[in-house]
Protein backbone atom coordinates (compact mmCIF):
# COMPACT_ATOMS: atom_id res chain seq x y z
CA UNK A 1 0.00 0.00 0.00
CA UNK A 2 1.02 3.49 -1.13
CA UNK A 3 0.78 6.53 1.11
CA UNK A 4 3.56 8.97 -0.41
CA UNK A 5 1.50 10.00 -3.70
CA UNK A 6 2.52 13.17 -4.82
CA UNK A 7 -0.13 15.93 -6.30
CA UNK A 8 1.73 15.57 -9.74
CA UNK A 9 1.83 11.98 -9.68
CA UNK A 10 -2.08 12.38 -9.42
CA UNK A 11 -2.53 15.25 -11.88
CA UNK A 12 -0.74 12.41 -13.86
CA UNK A 13 -3.57 9.75 -13.20
CA UNK A 14 -5.99 11.96 -14.29
CA UNK A 15 -4.33 13.05 -17.89
CA UNK A 16 -4.37 9.19 -18.65
CA UNK A 17 -6.01 8.34 -21.49
CA UNK A 18 -9.79 7.69 -20.52
CA UNK A 19 -9.47 3.95 -21.04
CA UNK A 20 -6.22 3.57 -19.77
CA UNK A 21 -7.23 5.24 -16.61
CA UNK A 22 -10.41 3.01 -16.42
CA UNK A 23 -8.23 -0.26 -16.65
CA UNK A 24 -6.17 0.83 -13.86
CA UNK A 25 -9.02 1.29 -11.39
CA UNK A 26 -10.55 -2.10 -12.49
CA UNK A 27 -7.27 -3.57 -11.85
CA UNK A 28 -7.51 -1.68 -8.26
CA UNK A 29 -10.77 -2.83 -7.73
CA UNK A 30 -10.85 -6.52 -8.35
CA UNK A 31 -7.56 -7.09 -6.64
CA UNK A 32 -9.01 -5.39 -3.36
CA UNK A 33 -12.94 -6.07 -3.39
CA UNK A 34 -15.53 -8.50 -5.30
CA UNK A 35 -15.97 -5.92 -8.15
CA UNK A 36 -19.92 -6.96 -8.23
CA UNK A 37 -20.48 -5.46 -4.93
CA UNK A 38 -22.19 -2.32 -3.69
CA UNK A 39 -21.92 -1.31 0.35
CA UNK A 40 -25.26 0.99 1.00
CA UNK A 41 -25.90 3.74 3.79
CA UNK A 42 -28.30 5.47 4.15
CA UNK A 43 -28.36 9.01 5.38
CA UNK A 44 -30.91 10.65 8.03
CA UNK A 45 -30.54 14.42 9.07
CA UNK A 46 -31.07 14.14 12.59
CA UNK A 47 -30.92 18.23 13.16
CA UNK A 48 -31.38 20.33 10.18
CA UNK A 49 -30.43 23.50 9.08
CA UNK A 50 -29.60 26.53 10.60
CA UNK A 51 -25.80 25.91 10.98
CA UNK A 52 -23.35 28.86 12.05
CA UNK A 53 -20.60 27.70 9.48
CA UNK A 54 -20.54 29.21 6.28
CA UNK A 55 -19.31 26.50 4.02
CA UNK A 56 -20.44 27.87 0.11
CA UNK A 57 -22.02 24.71 -1.30
CA UNK A 58 -24.59 24.24 1.79
CA UNK A 59 -28.29 24.29 1.95
CA UNK A 60 -27.77 24.04 5.82
CA UNK A 61 -25.88 27.73 6.46
CA UNK A 62 -28.04 30.14 8.12
CA UNK A 63 -25.96 32.49 6.29
CA UNK A 64 -27.91 31.47 2.90
CA UNK A 65 -31.40 31.89 2.24
CA UNK A 66 -32.47 28.50 0.96
CA UNK A 67 -35.55 26.58 1.38
CA UNK A 68 -34.27 24.67 4.72
CA UNK A 69 -35.73 25.22 7.66
CA UNK A 70 -33.70 25.37 11.31
CA UNK A 71 -35.07 22.12 13.19
CA UNK A 72 -34.44 20.93 16.63
CA UNK A 73 -32.91 17.21 17.15
CA UNK A 74 -34.97 14.22 16.10
CA UNK A 75 -36.53 12.24 19.31
CA UNK A 76 -34.55 9.09 18.90
CA UNK A 77 -37.48 6.91 18.24
CA UNK A 78 -37.95 8.87 15.14
CA UNK A 79 -34.46 7.99 14.58
CA UNK A 80 -34.83 4.66 15.18
CA UNK A 81 -38.08 4.11 13.30
CA UNK A 82 -35.81 5.44 10.35
CA UNK A 83 -33.01 3.22 10.77
CA UNK A 84 -35.16 0.42 10.72
CA UNK A 85 -36.81 1.16 7.23
CA UNK A 86 -33.83 1.34 6.29
CA UNK A 87 -32.55 -1.55 7.34
CA UNK A 88 -35.33 -3.58 6.08
CA UNK A 89 -34.69 -1.98 2.83
CA UNK A 90 -31.31 -3.35 2.65
CA UNK A 91 -28.81 -0.80 4.17
CA UNK A 92 -26.19 -2.01 6.29
CA UNK A 93 -25.02 1.28 7.61
CA UNK A 94 -27.13 4.18 9.28
CA UNK A 95 -25.45 7.28 9.03
CA UNK A 96 -26.83 10.26 11.64
CA UNK A 97 -25.50 13.92 10.33
CA UNK A 98 -26.38 16.82 12.35
CA UNK A 99 -25.84 21.02 11.06
CA UNK A 100 -23.34 21.91 13.49
CA UNK A 101 -19.90 23.46 13.99
CA UNK A 102 -19.43 20.75 16.75
CA UNK A 103 -21.29 18.59 19.29
CA UNK A 104 -22.35 20.14 22.49
CA UNK A 105 -24.04 19.62 25.87
CA UNK A 106 -27.22 17.22 25.80
CA UNK A 107 -27.55 17.36 22.58
CA UNK A 108 -24.68 15.43 22.09
CA UNK A 109 -25.15 13.30 25.04
CA UNK A 110 -29.26 12.15 23.17
CA UNK A 111 -26.94 11.48 20.25
CA UNK A 112 -25.03 8.99 21.94
CA UNK A 113 -28.19 7.86 23.26
CA UNK A 114 -29.39 7.13 19.22
CA UNK A 115 -25.96 5.51 18.40
CA UNK A 116 -26.26 3.04 21.01
CA UNK A 117 -29.66 1.42 19.76
CA UNK A 118 -28.84 1.80 16.26
CA UNK A 119 -25.40 -0.91 17.40
CA UNK A 120 -28.52 -2.44 19.14
CA UNK A 121 -30.33 -2.99 15.99
CA UNK A 122 -26.66 -4.80 14.40
CA UNK A 123 -26.42 -2.09 11.69
CA UNK A 124 -22.98 -0.55 11.67
CA UNK A 125 -23.35 3.26 12.92
CA UNK A 126 -21.98 6.31 11.44
CA UNK A 127 -22.58 10.46 12.57
CA UNK A 128 -21.23 13.47 11.19
CA UNK A 129 -21.44 15.66 13.68
CA UNK A 130 -18.85 18.76 13.10
CA UNK A 131 -15.52 19.15 15.23
CA UNK A 132 -14.69 16.98 17.46
CA UNK A 133 -12.71 16.88 20.36
CA UNK A 134 -10.41 13.76 21.61
CA UNK A 135 -12.81 13.35 24.81
CA UNK A 136 -16.25 13.58 22.38
CA UNK A 137 -14.05 10.70 19.58
CA UNK A 138 -13.79 8.54 22.67
CA UNK A 139 -17.25 8.74 24.09
CA UNK A 140 -18.24 8.19 20.25
CA UNK A 141 -16.16 5.14 20.29
CA UNK A 142 -17.65 4.14 23.83
CA UNK A 143 -21.18 4.40 22.28
CA UNK A 144 -20.47 1.95 19.62
CA UNK A 145 -19.67 4.01 16.98
CA UNK A 146 -17.92 2.26 13.45
CA UNK A 147 -17.47 5.09 11.80
CA UNK A 148 -16.85 8.81 11.96
CA UNK A 149 -17.48 11.32 8.58
CA UNK A 150 -15.77 14.39 8.84
CA UNK A 151 -14.97 15.48 5.12
CA UNK A 152 -11.80 17.79 3.60
CA UNK A 153 -14.24 18.99 0.56
CA UNK A 154 -11.04 19.90 -1.27
CA UNK A 155 -7.81 20.36 -1.26
CA UNK A 156 -5.81 22.78 1.07
CA UNK A 157 -5.37 25.80 -2.17
CA UNK A 158 -8.99 26.23 -3.03
CA UNK A 159 -10.28 25.55 0.78
CA UNK A 160 -10.07 29.22 1.74
CA UNK A 161 -12.27 30.00 -1.13
CA UNK A 162 -14.91 27.82 0.11
CA UNK A 163 -15.20 27.90 4.39
CA UNK A 164 -13.92 30.88 6.25
CA UNK A 165 -14.87 29.43 9.52
CA UNK A 166 -13.04 26.50 9.87
CA UNK A 167 -9.66 25.75 8.56
CA UNK A 168 -8.13 23.06 7.07
CA UNK A 169 -6.24 21.96 10.28
CA UNK A 170 -9.08 21.77 11.93
CA UNK A 171 -10.67 19.00 9.91
CA UNK A 172 -7.40 17.37 10.21
CA UNK A 173 -7.26 17.19 14.28
CA UNK A 174 -10.78 16.09 14.14
CA UNK A 175 -9.79 13.28 11.90
CA UNK A 176 -6.68 12.79 14.18
CA UNK A 177 -9.16 12.33 17.38
CA UNK A 178 -11.35 9.64 14.88
CA UNK A 179 -8.65 7.61 14.25
CA UNK A 180 -6.66 7.50 17.65
CA UNK A 181 -10.12 6.16 19.16
CA UNK A 182 -9.75 3.42 16.82
CA UNK A 183 -13.19 4.38 14.77
CA UNK A 184 -13.01 3.57 10.96
CA UNK A 185 -12.44 6.96 8.91
CA UNK A 186 -15.49 8.27 6.22
CA UNK A 187 -13.50 11.16 4.57
CA UNK A 188 -13.78 12.13 1.26
CA UNK A 189 -14.67 15.80 -0.97
CA UNK A 190 -17.07 17.29 -3.45
CA UNK A 191 -16.00 17.92 -7.02
CA UNK A 192 -17.72 20.69 -9.16
CA UNK A 193 -17.51 23.73 -6.72
CA UNK A 194 -15.20 25.68 -9.66
CA UNK A 195 -12.23 23.82 -8.62
CA UNK A 196 -9.26 23.02 -11.17
CA UNK A 197 -7.81 19.12 -12.03
CA UNK A 198 -4.84 20.28 -9.84
CA UNK A 199 -6.97 21.32 -7.29
CA UNK A 200 -8.85 17.98 -7.21
CA UNK A 201 -5.44 16.43 -7.21
CA UNK A 202 -4.72 17.99 -4.55
CA UNK A 203 -7.29 16.76 -2.82
CA UNK A 204 -6.71 13.14 -3.55
CA UNK A 205 -3.20 13.37 -2.68
CA UNK A 206 -4.12 14.89 0.96
CA UNK A 207 -6.67 11.50 1.75
CA UNK A 208 -4.14 9.22 -0.14
CA UNK A 209 -1.29 10.35 1.72
CA UNK A 210 -3.17 10.12 5.00
CA UNK A 211 -1.97 6.03 6.70
CA UNK A 212 -4.33 4.55 7.14
CA UNK A 213 -6.32 5.46 4.44
CA UNK A 214 -9.77 6.74 5.11
CA UNK A 215 -12.05 3.15 5.19
CA UNK A 216 -14.95 4.99 2.99
CA UNK A 217 -14.09 8.00 0.92
CA UNK A 218 -17.30 9.90 -0.53
CA UNK A 219 -17.07 11.80 -3.48
CA UNK A 220 -19.40 13.98 -3.85
CA UNK A 221 -20.81 15.65 -7.03
CA UNK A 222 -21.46 19.27 -5.69
CA UNK A 223 -25.70 19.42 -5.79
CA UNK A 224 -26.29 23.31 -6.70
CA UNK A 225 -29.17 24.43 -4.41
CA UNK A 226 -31.09 27.81 -4.86
CA UNK A 227 -30.35 30.26 -2.10
CA UNK A 228 -26.20 29.07 -2.22
CA UNK A 229 -23.03 31.22 -3.42
CA UNK A 230 -23.13 28.03 -5.21
CA UNK A 231 -26.30 28.16 -7.09
CA UNK A 232 -25.06 29.30 -10.25
CA UNK A 233 -21.87 27.39 -11.19
CA UNK A 234 -21.35 25.50 -14.86
CA UNK A 235 -21.88 21.46 -14.50
CA UNK A 236 -19.02 19.72 -14.20
CA UNK A 237 -18.44 17.46 -17.34
CA UNK A 238 -19.96 14.05 -16.53
CA UNK A 239 -15.93 12.77 -17.40
CA UNK A 240 -14.19 14.71 -14.53
CA UNK A 241 -16.43 12.98 -12.03
CA UNK A 242 -16.02 9.75 -13.13
CA UNK A 243 -12.27 10.08 -13.81
CA UNK A 244 -12.06 11.35 -9.76
CA UNK A 245 -13.89 8.18 -8.42
CA UNK A 246 -11.19 6.18 -10.74
CA UNK A 247 -8.11 8.01 -9.83
CA UNK A 248 -9.47 7.40 -5.82
CA UNK A 249 -9.99 4.18 -6.41
CA UNK A 250 -5.99 3.55 -7.60
CA UNK A 251 -4.30 5.93 -4.77
CA UNK A 252 -7.06 4.10 -2.13
CA UNK A 253 -7.39 0.55 -3.55
CA UNK A 254 -9.07 -0.89 -0.43
CA UNK A 255 -10.99 1.91 0.68
CA UNK A 256 -14.93 1.80 -0.29
CA UNK A 257 -15.30 4.77 -2.74
CA UNK A 258 -18.58 6.02 -2.48
CA UNK A 259 -20.77 7.21 -5.65
CA UNK A 260 -22.21 9.91 -3.12
CA UNK A 261 -24.21 13.48 -3.53
CA UNK A 262 -24.84 14.37 -7.10
CA UNK A 263 -26.86 10.48 -8.15
CA UNK A 264 -30.40 11.56 -8.29
CA UNK A 265 -29.85 13.64 -11.46
CA UNK A 266 -27.36 11.05 -12.73
CA UNK A 267 -28.31 8.69 -15.65
CA UNK A 268 -28.05 4.97 -15.14
CA UNK A 269 -25.29 4.52 -17.63
CA UNK A 270 -23.13 7.28 -15.64
CA UNK A 271 -23.86 5.25 -12.55
CA UNK A 272 -22.52 2.14 -14.05
CA UNK A 273 -19.38 4.09 -15.55
CA UNK A 274 -18.86 5.39 -12.32
CA UNK A 275 -19.21 1.49 -10.62
CA UNK A 276 -16.60 0.52 -13.23
CA UNK A 277 -14.47 3.32 -12.67
CA UNK A 278 -14.06 1.56 -8.90
CA UNK A 279 -17.17 3.38 -6.85
CA UNK A 280 -18.61 0.41 -4.38
CA UNK A 281 -20.28 2.25 -2.34
CA UNK A 282 -23.53 4.67 -2.42
CA UNK A 283 -25.98 6.50 -0.36
CA UNK A 284 -29.26 4.38 -0.38
CA UNK A 285 -32.47 5.75 0.26
CA UNK A 286 -34.81 8.74 -1.64
CA UNK A 287 -33.30 11.33 0.55
CA UNK A 288 -29.36 12.25 1.65
CA UNK A 289 -29.59 14.99 4.24
CA UNK A 290 -31.80 17.80 2.60
CA UNK A 291 -32.10 17.18 -0.62
CA UNK A 292 -32.69 14.42 -3.01
CA UNK A 293 -31.38 10.73 -3.90
CA UNK A 294 -32.17 7.96 -6.12
CA UNK A 295 -35.14 5.60 -4.61
CA UNK A 296 -34.29 2.71 -3.77
CA UNK A 297 -36.45 1.16 -5.93
CA UNK A 298 -34.57 3.14 -8.99
CA UNK A 299 -31.51 1.18 -7.55
CA UNK A 300 -32.62 -2.19 -6.97
CA UNK A 301 -33.09 -1.93 -10.56
CA UNK A 302 -30.26 -0.47 -11.83
CA UNK A 303 -28.72 -3.40 -9.60
CA UNK A 304 -30.68 -6.24 -11.06
CA UNK A 305 -29.53 -4.83 -14.71
CA UNK A 306 -26.14 -4.67 -13.78
CA UNK A 307 -25.94 -7.48 -11.70
CA UNK A 308 -24.85 -6.08 -8.27
CA UNK A 309 -25.61 -7.35 -5.19
CA UNK A 310 -25.76 -5.15 -1.95
CA UNK A 311 -22.92 -5.49 0.48
CA UNK A 312 -22.80 -7.85 3.41
CA UNK A 313 -22.06 -6.23 6.74
CA UNK A 314 -17.93 -5.73 6.88
CA UNK A 315 -17.13 -7.32 10.02
CA UNK A 316 -13.47 -6.69 10.26
CA UNK A 317 -12.48 -4.04 7.27
CA UNK A 318 -9.08 -4.20 8.09
CA UNK A 319 -8.73 -7.84 7.51
CA UNK A 320 -8.87 -7.58 4.21
CA UNK A 321 -6.36 -5.27 3.71
CA UNK A 322 -3.77 -6.78 5.04
CA UNK A 323 -3.53 -9.51 2.03
CA UNK A 324 -3.34 -7.33 -0.33
CA UNK A 325 -0.47 -4.42 1.68
N1 LIG B 1 -21.99 19.76 9.78
C1 LIG B 1 -21.14 18.65 9.66
C2 LIG B 1 -19.89 18.94 8.86
O1 LIG B 1 -19.88 19.85 8.03
O2 LIG B 1 -18.90 18.24 9.08
C3 LIG B 1 -21.81 17.41 9.09
C4 LIG B 1 -22.82 17.55 7.95
S1 LIG B 1 -22.20 18.23 6.40
C5 LIG B 1 -23.70 18.57 5.55
C6 LIG B 1 -21.45 16.82 5.59
C7 LIG B 1 -20.88 16.99 4.22
O3 LIG B 1 -21.91 17.06 3.25
C8 LIG B 1 -20.03 18.21 3.91
O4 LIG B 1 -18.73 18.11 4.41
C9 LIG B 1 -20.03 18.19 2.39
O5 LIG B 1 -18.94 17.44 1.91
C10 LIG B 1 -21.35 17.49 2.04
N2 LIG B 1 -22.28 18.45 1.37
C11 LIG B 1 -23.00 19.42 1.97
N3 LIG B 1 -23.71 20.11 1.06
C12 LIG B 1 -23.45 19.57 -0.15
C13 LIG B 1 -23.86 19.85 -1.48
N4 LIG B 1 -24.69 20.85 -1.76
N5 LIG B 1 -23.39 19.08 -2.49
C14 LIG B 1 -22.53 18.07 -2.22
N6 LIG B 1 -22.09 17.76 -0.98
C15 LIG B 1 -22.53 18.50 0.04
C1 LIG C 1 -20.98 13.04 2.45
O1 LIG C 1 -19.81 13.02 2.01
N1 LIG C 1 -22.06 13.34 1.74
C2 LIG C 1 -23.24 13.29 2.57
C3 LIG C 1 -22.70 12.77 3.91
N2 LIG C 1 -21.30 12.76 3.71
C4 LIG C 1 -23.10 13.36 5.17
C5 LIG C 1 -24.02 14.55 2.59
C6 LIG C 1 -24.41 15.06 1.22
C7 LIG C 1 -25.26 16.26 1.43
C8 LIG C 1 -25.86 16.78 0.16
C9 LIG C 1 -26.68 17.99 0.39
C10 LIG C 1 -27.87 17.76 1.27
O2 LIG C 1 -28.64 16.78 1.10
O3 LIG C 1 -28.12 18.60 2.17
FE1 LIG D 1 -22.75 23.44 8.62
FE2 LIG D 1 -21.77 21.10 7.83
FE3 LIG D 1 -23.27 22.61 6.19
FE4 LIG D 1 -20.83 23.42 6.78
S1 LIG D 1 -21.37 21.54 5.69
S2 LIG D 1 -22.67 24.70 6.79
S3 LIG D 1 -20.66 22.72 8.90
S4 LIG D 1 -23.94 21.63 8.06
Amino acid sequence: MRYDWTVEEIEGLFELPFNDLMFRAQQAHRANFDANEVQLSTLLSIKTGGCPEDCKYCPQSSRYNTDVESELLMKKDEVMKAARIAREKGASRFCMGAAWREPKGRAFELVLDMIREVKAMDMEACATLGMLTAEQAAKLKEAGLDYYNHNLDTDPEYYKEIISTRSYEDRLDTLKNVRAEGMSVCCGGIVGMGETVRNRAGMIAQLARMNPHPESVPINMLVKVEGTPMQELDDLDNFEFIRTIAVARITMPSSHVRLSAGREVMSEEMQALCFLAGANSVFYGEKLLTTGNQDAENDQALFKKLGIRPEERVEVPSSRRMVNA
